[in-house]
C-alpha cells in the first residue's frame, strides 16, 4: 500500500478527527476488522458511514447544546412514518465532504456512487406522507429551526416487492440487519409504557381526589437518535426513533417464578410493537398492534419532552405550551391529545382547565387525506381494554366540547350527533380525526384545494365553529435530495447558469427563465436529459431485462398503487397506443417508453391484480415485434426511494391523473417538475398550483375538475361512452377479449367490471377520452424538441414554490411561531 499524501479540501478540520482518508481506514481496520485493500463494497460503505458519521456528530452536539439552551418555542414532529431512503451520500453533501471522500475511496480505487449503493434505504414509511416527513426534517436543518422528529425505529421497513408471473410477492425489509452507523442508542433516555389495566381513584399526598392507572402491562421504549444534517450550516438536528424491549423489573419477577419460558415469550410480545411498519397507505385496518405501536410513540415522545421541561422549570407549566408545540403527523399520533391531558392531570396534577388549556395551546394537526377508507376509527371496546385511562378522558373532552357545541347550535341535535368524538352504533368509535380537531390550535390540509374540500366538505361543521384554527399548507420537497444530489449534471448546469443559491434557496431557480429562449442553453438542458435518461435505461434494463430506446418520450408513473390514482387509466391509453400499432395507425407516434412502479397494500386484492394487469399488458406489448422501436412498457419493481433518485431525472412525462379531489397533494408531481419533467394531469391536489406556477401552456390537463366529478357522478354511464367512442370501444374489447391473459381466462374481470360500473367511483372511462387526447397533444409536442426544451425549461424555473423550504417557513411563521437558533 503507498503512502499517499491526500489533499483534503472543502473540509473543516476537526479537533480530534484524523482527516478523512485515515479515519476510513482506521474505520475499516479497527471497527470493523478487516485489514486487506481488498475489501468488498460492503465494507468500505461501512467504514465511510462511520467515518462520515464521526464528523456530523461533532455538529450534533452543538446544535443540541443550543436546544437545550434556547428560550425560545420547540417544536417536535410526532409522525409514524419517516421515509429517509440512504443517508450517506445526504451527509457528504450536507457537510461538504464530497471531495474528501473521494480522494479517501481512491486510496482503495473505488467510487462513491458504487460505495453508496451498499446502504439499505431506511423505508419506514409508506409513501408521500412518510417522505414529506423525511424532506420536512431537512428543511427544518437547512433553516436552523429547533425541530426535532418523533418516530418508531421499526424493525422491519416497508416490505420488499418482487414480481412473480406478474403478480406481487412480498418479502420481509430486514434494514437494521448490518446495524446501523446512523443511529446512536440513549438507554438512559428510556420511557416506560403502559397498558391494559383499570382506573381507581384515590386521595393523593395533598388530600385531594385523583385518578389512578392500575395493573398495567407495562413496557420500555427506547431512543435512537439518528442526526438530520442541515446544509453547509453546522447545524444537526435529531430524528429519535423509539423501540420496544420488555422492562427489566418485569423479566426479574418472571424468571424468578420459574417461568422462564414465559418471560421470554413476554419479551418477545412487547418487542412485537417496533416490529414491522404497517403498509397500508391510506387505508387504516384496525389492528390492535397498531393502536399500541400510536400510543406507544405518543406516550414515550411526551414523556420525554415533559421530562426535559421538568428538569429546566420544575413542576411550572405556565409557559409549556407556549414553549412547545406538537406537529401530529395525520391521526396517526392522535393518542397524543389525551395523552398530555393525562400526564399534566395524573403525573403533574393540574386541574382540568389548565391542562386543556395547555394541550390546545401546543398541539396542531395535517390532514393528508379526505378518503373515507383512511380516517382512522377506534373502536371504543378496543380502547378501554388497551387504554382505559385515555378513554375516560375521551370522554370527558367530549362532553366539554359538545356542551360548547350545543351553545353555538342551539336546539340542534343532528349537530351533536355529527360532530360527537364518538360515533354511536352498535360498535361506537372514537372519531381519531375529531379528537385531533378538537385538541388542536391549528389544523392544515397539503394543497389549496384539499384544503378547501377539508372546509366546505370532511370538516364543515367545525369549520363553522372554528374557521381560525384552519389553514393551508401546500406540501414541498427538498430540492437538496430531489435536484442537487440526484441529478448532478443539472445541478452543475444551473451551477454554472445562475450560481450555487439555489440550494438553499430555490427560488432563486426563477433566473433559469429568460435562458428557455437560448438555443445553446436548451441544447445543454438536453444533453443532460439525454444523460440521465441513458442511466434510467441502464436501471431499467438491470432490473427488468427490457430495453428503453432513449429517443422515445420517457412516460412514467410511480406512485402507491390504488385505485384513485388510476394506474389502469395509464394501461387503458398504452392499450390504446399498441391498438393503433396494430391496425397501422402510427402516423405522427412518438416512440415511447412507459414505466410504471409502486407498492400494492399486502390486503388490497384490486391493486394486486392492477399490479398484475400492467405486468401482463407490459409482456404482451414488449414480445410483439410489431411494437418495435414505438412503444415499451415496464413494471419496474419495488420502486422506494433509492429508485426515484434514478427514475425522476431521466423522466419526460409526469403522470398525475388520478380522480379529481381524490389526491390530497402528491409530492412525486413535484419532484418531475423540478427535473424538468412536463406534468400530464387532472386538476387534483398540488398539480393545481403546479400548473398555475409553471404556466397553463407549460402543462398537459385533462379530464373532470373537481366539480365535474360531482356532476358526472349523478348519471354516469360508462357503457355508453364505451359503446360511442370506436378507440376506447376497440381497448375494452382487448382487455375483455383477452389479449393479455390468454392463459388466465377471466383474471381481470374484476377490473373491466369496475370500469363499466355507473357507480365505479374514479370514473376512469369518464376522463378516458380526454386522457388519449391529452397524450396525443404531448407526442405532438414531444417531435418538436425545441419546443419541449423550452416548456422543461419552464417548469424547473417554477418550481421554486415546490421547495419543504417553503413549506416549512410557512409552517415556522404561521402555525409553529418559531426562529431560526442562533448560535449559542
Ligand atoms: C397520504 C396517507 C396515509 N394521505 C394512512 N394519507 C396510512 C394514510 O398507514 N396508514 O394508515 C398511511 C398513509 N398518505 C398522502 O400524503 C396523500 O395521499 C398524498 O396526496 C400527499 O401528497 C401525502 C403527503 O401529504
Amino acid at each position: 500500500m503507498p503512502e499517499q499524501t491526500l489533499e483534503v479540501s472543502n473540509e473543516k478540520m476537526s479537533s480530534i478527527l484524523a482527516p478523512l482518508p485515515e479515519e476510513l481506514r482506521r474505520h475499516l481496520h479497527y471497527t470493523l476488522g478487516h485489514y486487506s485493500d481488498e475489501s468488498n463494497p460492503h465494507y468500505y460503505y461501512r467504514a465511510l458511514a462511520n467515518a462520515v458519521r464521526d464528523r456530523v456528530t461533532e455538529h450534533w452536539q452543538t446544535t443540541q447544546q443550543r436546544f437545550e439552551n434556547t428560550d425560545q418555542r420547540c417544536v417536535h414532529y410526532f409522525s409514524l412514518e419517516f421515509l429517509l431512503g440512504r443517508s450517506l451520500n445526504n451527509a457528504v453533501q450536507n457537510l461538504e465532504l464530497d471531495n474528501a471522500t473521494r480522494e479517501a475511496l481512491h486510496q482503495y480505487g473505488v467510487e462513491l456512487e458504487e460505495i453508496a449503493e451498499q446502504e439499505p434505504d431506511a423505508g419506514l414509511g409508506n409513501g408521500g406522507l412518510g417522505r414529506l416527513a423525511a424532506c420536512f426534517l431537512d428543511s427544518c436543518a437547512n433553516l436552523r429551526l429547533p425541530v426535532t422528529g418523533y418516530g418508531i425505529r421499526y424493525e422491519f421497513g416497508m416490505f420488499h416487492q418482487t414480481i412473480e408471473n406478474g403478480r406481487q410477492v412480498e418479502g420481509p425489509d430486514h434494514w437494521l440487519r448490518d446495524g446501523n452507523p446512523w443511529e446512536i442508542e440513549r438507554h438512559e433516555d428510556a420511557k416506560t409504557i403502559r397498558f391494559y389495566g383499570h382506573t381507581e381513584r384515590y386521595l393523593d399526598e395533598t388530600g385531594n381526589m385523583s385518578i389512578r392507572w392500575v395493573g398495567t402491562n407495562d413496557l420500555l421504549a427506547i431512543p435512537y437518535d439518528m442526526p438530520i444534517p442541515g446544509f453547509k450550516n453546522e447545524t444537526v438536528n435529531t430524528l429519535r426513533l423509539w423501540k420496544a424491549e420488555a422492562t427489566d423489573v418485569f423479566d426479574l419477577e418472571e424468571f424468578n417464578s420459574g417461568n422462564y419460558p414465559d418471560a421470554v415469550v413476554q419479551k418477545n410480545n412487547a418487542e412485537q410493537i417496533s416490529m414491522v411498519l404497517y403498509p397500508n397507505d391510506a387505508s387504516e385496518n384496525g389492528k390492535e398492534l397498531r393502536l399500541k405501536q400510536q400510543y406507544f410513540l405518543s406516550s414515550a415522545s411526551l414523556q420525554d419532552v415533559l421530562e426535559r421541561w421538568v428538569a429546566k422549570h420544575g413542576h411550572d407549566f405556565t409557559d409549556f405550551g407556549r414553549k412547545n408545540c406538537f406537529q401530529l403527523n395525520d391521526t396517526h399520533p392522535a393518542c397524543s391529545v389525551p395523552e398530555l391531558m393525562r400526564l399534566l392531570l395524573d403525573v403533574y396534577h393540574l386541574d382540568w382547565d389548565s391542562a386543556w388549556k395547555i394541550t390546545t395551546q401546543c398541539m396542531a394537526y395535517t390532514n393528508h387525506t379526505l378518503l373515507p377508507e383512511a380516517l382512522e376509527r377506534w373502536s371504543v371496546a378496543l380502547f378501554s381494554r388497551l387504554l382505559p385511562r385515555l378513554l375516560e378522558i375521551i370522554y370527558e373532552i367530549n362532553e366539554r366540547f359538545l356542551a360548547e357545541v350545543k351553545q353555538k347550535f342551539p336546539g340542534d341535535v343532528a349537530v351533536l350527533r355529527r360532530m360527537s368524538l364518538v360515533e354511536e352504533g352498535d360498535q361506537p368509535h372514537i372519531r381519531m380525526a375529531y379528537l385531533s380537531i378538537v385538541g388542536s390550535f391549528s389544523v392544515n390540509g397539503v394543497a389549496h384545494l384539499h384544503t378547501e374540500l377539508l372546509k366546505s366538505g370532511l370538516f364543515s361543521d367545525f369549520y363553522k365553529l372554528w374557521p381560525e384554527k384552519f389553514n393551508n399548507k401546500t406540501n414541498g420537497v427538498t430540492q437538496r435530495r430531489w435536484l442537487s444530489h440526484c441529478n448532478p449534471g443539472l445541478r452543475d448546469l444551473l451551477n454554472e447558469t445562475i450560481g450555487k443559491g439555489w440550494e438553499s434557496d430555490l427560488s432563486q431557480i426563477e433566473k433559469l427563465v429568460p435562458y428557455a429562449e437560448d438555443a445553446e442553453f436548451r441544447k445543454k438542458w438536453r444533453s443532460v436529459k439525454l444523460e440521465n435518461k441513458q442511466r434510467l435505461a441502464k436501471y431499467v434494463k438491470t432490473h427488468t431485462g427490457v430495453e428503453f430506446n432513449t429517443e422515445a418520450i420517457f412516460d412514467v408513473q410511480v406512485k402507491r398503487i390504488h385505485e384513485y390514482k388510476r394506474q389502469l387509466l395509464n394501461v387503458l391509453h398504452v392499450v390504446h397506443l399498441y391498438d393503433r400499432i396494430l391496425r397501422g395507425d402510427t402516423k405522427d407516434m412518438v416512440p415511447r417508453c412507459v414505466l410504471i412502479g409502486g407498492k400494492a397494500a399486502p390486503g388490497y386484492h384490486v391493486a394486486k391484480l392492477i399490479v398484475k394487469m400492467i405486468n401482463n399488458v407490459a409482456s404482451v406489448i414488449n414480445a410483439d415485434p410489431k411494437t418495435q422501436d414505438l412503444l415499451r412498457m415496464v413494471f419496474f419493481p419495488n420502486y422506494r426511494v433509492s429508485s426515484m433518485e434514478i427514475i425522476c431525472p431521466g423522466t419526460e412525462l409526469s403522470e398525475q391523473i388520478s380522480t379529481a379531489g381524490k389526491e390530497a397533494s402528491g409530492t412525486g408531481n413535484m419532484k418531475f417538475m423540478m427535473n424538468g419533467a412536463l406534468t400530464i394531469g387532472t386538476l387534483d391536489g398540488a398539480n393545481i398550483e403546479i400548473r398555475d406556477k409553471a404556466g397553463a401552456e407549460n402543462f398537459f390537463l385533462f379530464g373532470l375538475d373537481e366539480n365535474g366529478v360531482q356532476e358526472t357522478k349523478k348519471d354516469y354511464d360508462p357503457n355508453a361512452i364505451i359503446a360511442a367512442d370506436e378507440d376506447i370501444r376497440r381497448v375494452m374489447e382487448m382487455v375483455e377479449g383477452g389479449v393479455f391473459n390468454h392463459h388466465e381466462p377471466g383474471i381481470f374481470d374484476l377490473l373491466t367490471k369496475g370500469l363499466r360500473n355507473p357507480y365505479d367511483p374514479w370514473l376512469t372511462i369518464a376522463d378516458l377520452r380526454s386522457y388519449i387526447d391529452a397524450q396525443a397533444e404531448a407526442g405532438k409536442v414531444y417531435l418538436d424538441q425545441e419546443k419541449w426544451t423550452r416548456m422543461s425549461i419552464l417548469n424547473s424555473a417554477h418550481s421554486g414554490w415546490f421547495s419543504s423550504d417553503r413549506t416549512i417557513a410557512q409552517y415556522a411563521n404561521e402555525i409553529w411561531d418559531v426562529k431560526p437558533l442562533e448560535d449559542a
